[in-house]
């Protein structure tokens, strides 16, 4: 085979140490201050702001750069109220036993429950899908790699710009998910994965306490 078409590095700034530490911190203090929000008021979000999440999102790095993710946006009342009712009627057979108790107990300090009224009130429902398979043209079936981690990493960086943009977000993840293939009218070869909720906390929105005990870099990392 050829050697692929390659570009020269295009460089990154040349900084001084103190300076590359400084912005080092200074965005993972930014990125500290997100919280999970789950009571989100109407106002709307202006759509650009979603799109340069979006945008962001999909400059992630991906399996062979087959980037194998779709992103159903949703902002219909129609749509949101579809998702609320088969999103509910799951989480109450999850909350009333099917999760088993260990689950609930590990859910408990966060103070989650069956009713979902964020995913009516949020402007926004970013419905994320893997794609097992299938790349850029419609017709291109082939296999995608590592598709749940480029997801991952795709939704991180979704996640990252929301909070600097000032919207709050959520990663809800009804169980199972499927009637959002449904709703979104997603082929079944693409894998719902979570829905990201984006708006503005509601004046009432609270943050639960265990959400703030973070494990410190000692726990998190070690160094060989
Ligand atoms: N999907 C449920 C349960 C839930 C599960 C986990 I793991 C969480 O971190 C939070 C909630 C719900 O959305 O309530």
């Amino acid at each position: 085979m050829p050697d692929p078409e390659a570009f020269p590095w295009q460089p990154y700034p040349e900084l001084a140490d103190a300076e590359r530490i400084a912005r080092a911190r200074a965005f993972a203090d930014a990125l500290r201050t997100r919280r999970s929000c789950r009571a989100f008021r109407e106002d709307p979000v202006p759509r650009e702001v979603i799109e340069a999440a979006l945008a962001a999102a999909g400059t992630a790095p991906s399996g062979a750069n087959r980037q194998p993710w779709h992103f159903a946006v949703v902002s219909s009342p129609e749509a949101k109220c579809a998702i609320r009712i088969a999103a509910e009627e799951e989480e109450r057979a999850f909350y009333d036993g099917r999760a088993g108790s260990e689950w609930l107990e590990a859910l408990w300090p966060l103070g989650t429950g069956a009713d979902k009224p964020y995913l009516e009130t949020a402007p926004w429902l970013i419905v994320v899908f893997a794609q097992r398979r299938g790349g850029p043209d419609p017709d291109d079936l082939k296999q995608n790699y590592y598709v749940t981690e480029s997801v991952g990493l795709a939704c991180g960086l979704l996640l990252a710009t929301l909070h600097e943009a000032g919207v709050a977000s959520l990663v809800h993840t009804p169980n199972p998910m499927r009637f959002l293939n449904r709703v979104c009218r997603r082929p079944d070869h693409e894998k719902p994965v979570m829905v990201i909720v984006a708006g503005y906390p509601a004046d009432d929105a609270t943050i639960p306490a265990h959400a703030l005990e973070k494990k410190s870099l000692e726990q998190i990392a070690s160094w060989l």
